[in-house]
């Protein structure tokens, strides 16, 4: 056992592991204070390759880090100290889980001899997210354990790694090392050669397969009634070849809130209202073959029709092998990038133009929703199309769970470009919404725009403290509709139930939340003030938020209201 410079090897082995890890493709690492953690604090204050991101609540930290890796496409390491600290980063590890982001968590933890004996701050930190994170358990640093052995243990551990890993760090004490730094040359000699490169110790290649259909299956393929599906597909995805490659086959492609195409005036993007139309859902009910891009398909109506339709071929394409079909079809997966897959010498179908239909009734849906929404009482479905028409291709738009999401999958409007859109639909939380999208903003520093109900931002409320550190045009536009109106959408037995039980009107307002926080504030109730405060705030480099007041059941009215026309049509 090490008993010397105890202070000085911690920080060393803290300074290894995050030069390793920025050497892995780490640009970002989120930190909490604490002690336990101080080797890996003082290591990540001195790495230059690494932007930090500091923040006092570790459960806001962690879907800050998840929206940071989704908008940059890298991994990103969180540092927590000990105990409950790690604990609350749990949302956000299981919501990276399921939606394949690799979030690489370093949490200080006590030596085994002070586990479990009633030593401050500590608990059980290995396993403890169960299935949800790579479990690495680092031994407390040891001169006799080589370098080279905890560089290469990194390298496999976070290397072609699609999904969280925890690492737990063990620290002796003492944890704050005196200056001069102790010698370790002797120490480090095995690894002299890495110390004077920047690539990481270990290289591997990556798990492609590459593996594609022949030329003789896509003609197989393609021969009959097809329809394309555009899932949930991250903007990496390049998801617009999509297009190219129905207009190449000549079947309709349907769009999810997700699939970045939702707005597209190639794609089918009513589906959701489509599916409850007479004459639609009879054309769709002759589709014999499907292929369906991604997972997570959020319109129920589409999940129904994609299980309840007798296929001939059911084809899956995703970025990696990943169960996603809760309706269990039997199916070929195909593991390749939306786009490649698109990009394949697809010949024209058989059937080309066989739904050419589509495209008028889902015009006229656009035309409905113009007369119906945009021309007829303010409220959340009319803010939303508001925001949607407003974004181009270099903006990010993040969509909260509960009725914005849904909102703008069933109504968004046809426009000529979007916004990247972002989600957390893997557990579909309400937490972490805020500061999700603040590490979206802060990844790229293109104008971002949030969309919340009451709930989910009441939930959140004091990651505003994060949005205090983007420096680029950060628009919080909060729902509040004096609860969750979801559940007016919900069978609940009776009236008094829904209120006492599942609405949970707060009668609150968020001027004194955004004031605390410092941030520029606007409340509106009339779709042109909206217009107004969004169009400037979008303007302004830093986060601002509009609290848009309606009515409580506004937004449900409306989806039934809409929902019969669609049914009449
Ligand atoms: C962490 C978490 N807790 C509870 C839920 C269940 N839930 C789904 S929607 C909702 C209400 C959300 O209300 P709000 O954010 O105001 O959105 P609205 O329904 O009004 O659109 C709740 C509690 C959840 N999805 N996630
Ligand atoms: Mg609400």
């Amino acid at each position: 056992m090490q008993t010397e410079n105890t202070a000085e090897l911690n920080l060393l082995w803290g300074s290894l592991i995050l030069e390793e890890l920025a050497r892995l493709g780490i640009k970002h690492v989120c930190m909490a204070p604490g002690s336990r953690s101080t080797p890996l604090t003082l290591a990540a204050a001195k790495q230059t390759k690494l932007s930090q991101h500091l923040h006092f609540d570790e459960r806001g930290l962690g879907f800050m880090a998840l929206g940071l890796a989704k908008a940059s496409q890298a991994p990103v390491a969180i540092i927590t100290t000990s105990g409950t600290a790690v604990a609350n980063l749990y949302p956000a590890i299981i919501e990276a889980w399921l939606t394949h982001v690799p979030l690489i968590v370093l949490s200080g933890d006590r030596p085994p001899e002070l586990i479990d004996c009633g030593a401050n701050q500590a608990i059980i930190q290995p396993a403890i997210f169960a299935q949800y994170a790579k479990q690495i358990n680092l031994p407390t640093p040891d001169i006799n354990i080589a370098p080279q052995a905890l560089l290469s243990l990194l390298d496999d551990a976070v290397c072609n790694q699609v999904q969280p890993v925890h690492i737990n760090c063990m620290y002796r004490e003492p944890l704050y090392p005196n200056e001069p730094i102790a010698d370790f040359s002797r120490y480090l000699a095995p690894i002299a050669n890495w110390q004077q490169q920047a690539a990481p110790y270990n290289q591997f290649a990556s798990m492609d397969t590459g593996i594609m259909p022949t030329a003789d299956a896509l003609a197989r393929f393609v021969h009959g009634k097809g329809v394309i599906v555009a899932a949930t597909l991250a903007p990496e995805q390049q998801s617009s070849e999509l297009i190219q490659l129905a207009q190449k086959l000549g079947w309709p492609i349907v769009t999810d809130a997700q699939s970045q195409l939702r707005q597209h005036p190639g794609a089918i993007g009513n589906i959701d209202q489509l599916l409850q139309q007479p004459k639609a859902k009879a054309l769709l009910a002759q589709a014999e073959k499907v292929i369906v891009f991604g997972g997570r398909i959020l319109s129920k109506r589409l999940i129904n029709y994609l299980s309840e339709q007798n296929w001939k071929d059911y084809w899956q394409v995703l970025p990696q092998q990943q169960r996603l079909d809760p309706s269990h079809k039997p199916k070929q997966v195909w593991l390749a990038p939306a786009h490649k897959f698109a990009a394949l010498s697809w010949p024209r179908s058989s059937q080309a133009n066989w739904a050419l239909n589509l495209v008028q009734f889902n015009d006229e849906l656009e035309t409905l929703y113009q007369q119906q929404i945009d021309n007829a009482e303010f409220g959340e479905a009319q803010t939303i199309r508001a925001i949607a028409k407003r974004q181009s291709d270099n903006h990010q738009l993040f969509i909260g769970n509960s009725l914005p999401v849904r909102l703008y999958d069933m109504f968004a409007p046809i426009t000529p470009s979007s916004a990247s859109v972002f989600t957390n639909r893997g557990a579909s939380g309400i937490d972490g919404l805020l500061a999700t999208a603040c590490g979206v903003a802060v990844a790229e520093a293109k104008p971002t725009t949030l969309i919340i109900g009451d709930i989910s931002a009441l939930h959140d409320l004091n990651s505003l403290a994060i949005a205090r550190s983007v420096t680029s045009p950060l628009v919080i536009v909060i729902l509040n509709n004096d609860g969750g109106n979801i559940f007016n959408l919900l069978p609940v037995p009776n009236e008094q139930l829904r209120t006492d039980y599942y609405r949970l009107s707060h009668g609150l307002e968020f001027g004194f939340g955004a004031a605390m926080f410092g941030l520029a504030y606007n409340q509106v109730d009339s779709i042109d003030d909206f217009i107004e405060s969004y169009e400037y705030a979008m303007t302004y480099a830093g986060p601002s938020v509009i609290e848009v007041t309606v009515s409580q059941n506004q937004a449900s009215d409306q989806i039934a209201q809409i929902a019969s026309w669609v049914k009449q049509h």
